[in-house]
């Protein structure tokens, strides 16, 4: 019988790679970002692997979330496993000098965003006493850097939030873990630094991981027996030592 999986955050990066990892292993895919035309054209490479499926809603908003999964055509309805990846930094400013509209969007994303998400789905687990649900994290949320303030403390919250998915789930059977990247080459710097050339500098100078190198962990740890659950796992590039230590070349 073929899994379903729904990965939130597919139209590019970390969540896109994962769809294009999972497909190739004949998992079925919901995929979920706000960008509609991506996801139109990663479903129409995907579909000659695997049956796909898009929802195109913003994961801040509550109800369009809810509606969104609620309203998924049968044969997508049951979510074997969750990938719960949307997310994003904005800005990376000390305390004092940071903007309130980007602290906003990375609570509301990072946090209630995979909240919602995950609100939506659990029940149909629970009901079933059977599924997956993998929150992709960050090194940002094992330890704190300078200006990295209230995005370190997102993923701490995503942390803090796994681990009590798994105590919580963990009476129904559910596994549920988080996989930790360092420096990954995606959009995520674009976004971050919004657009400004700076973005462009963050990973020159040493090989950064690649979304597929994190795409190909996350298959791996659904791919596991029943009885094994990768809880947590950090993931650096090999130039990579901490948050701020990265080993450049020149
Ligand atoms: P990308 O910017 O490439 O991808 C982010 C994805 O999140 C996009 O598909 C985007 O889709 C989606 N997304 C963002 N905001 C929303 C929203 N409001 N509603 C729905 N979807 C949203 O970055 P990455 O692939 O790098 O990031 C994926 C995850 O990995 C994030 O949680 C990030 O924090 C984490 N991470 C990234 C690292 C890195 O160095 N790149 C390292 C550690 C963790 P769309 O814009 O279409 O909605
Ligand atoms: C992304 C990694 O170091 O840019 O979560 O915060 S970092």
């Amino acid at each position: 019988m073929k899994k379903t999986a729904l990965i939130t955050g597919a139209t590019s990066g970390i969540g896109e790679a994962t769809a294009y990892e999972f497909a190739k292993q004949g998992i079925n895919l919901v995929l979920c970002g706000r960008r509609l035309q991506r996801l139109k054209t990663i479903e129409k490479a995907l579909a000659r692997l695997t049956d796909v499926h898009v929802l195109n809603f913003d994961v801040r908003d509550k109800d369009a979330t809810f509606k969104a999964i609620a309203n998924l055509p049968e044969d997508f309805k049951t979510i074997d496993i969750l990938i719960n990846n949307a997310g994003n930094a904005h800005g990376l400013d000390p305390i004092h000098n940071g903007s309130t509209d980007d602290w906003d969007a990375m609570m509301d994303i990072n946090v209630k965003g995979l909240l919602y998400v995950s609100k939506a789905i659990i029940p149909q687990m629970t009901e079933r006493k059977s599924g997956q649900i993998i929150n992709i994290g960050s090194s940002a949320g094992k330890e704190v850097y300078p200006k990295g303030n209230v995005y370190c403390a997102s993923k701490h919250a995503v942390l803090a939030i796994t681990e009590g998915m798994r105590m919580d789930l963990n009476p129904y059977g559910i596994k549920v873990g988080a996989i930790n990247p360092g420096l990954v080459e995606t959009e995520f710097s674009k976004v971050r630094f919004k657009g400004d050339a700076v973005a462009d500098n963050v990973y020159k100078g040493f090989k950064a991981l690649q979304a597929k190198d994190i795409a190909e962990i996350i298959y791996f740890a659904v791919s596991r027996p029943p009885h094994v659950n990768i809880a947590d796992l950090l993931v650096f590039p090999t130039a990579q030592a901490n948050s701020s230590m990265v080993k450049k070349i020149g």
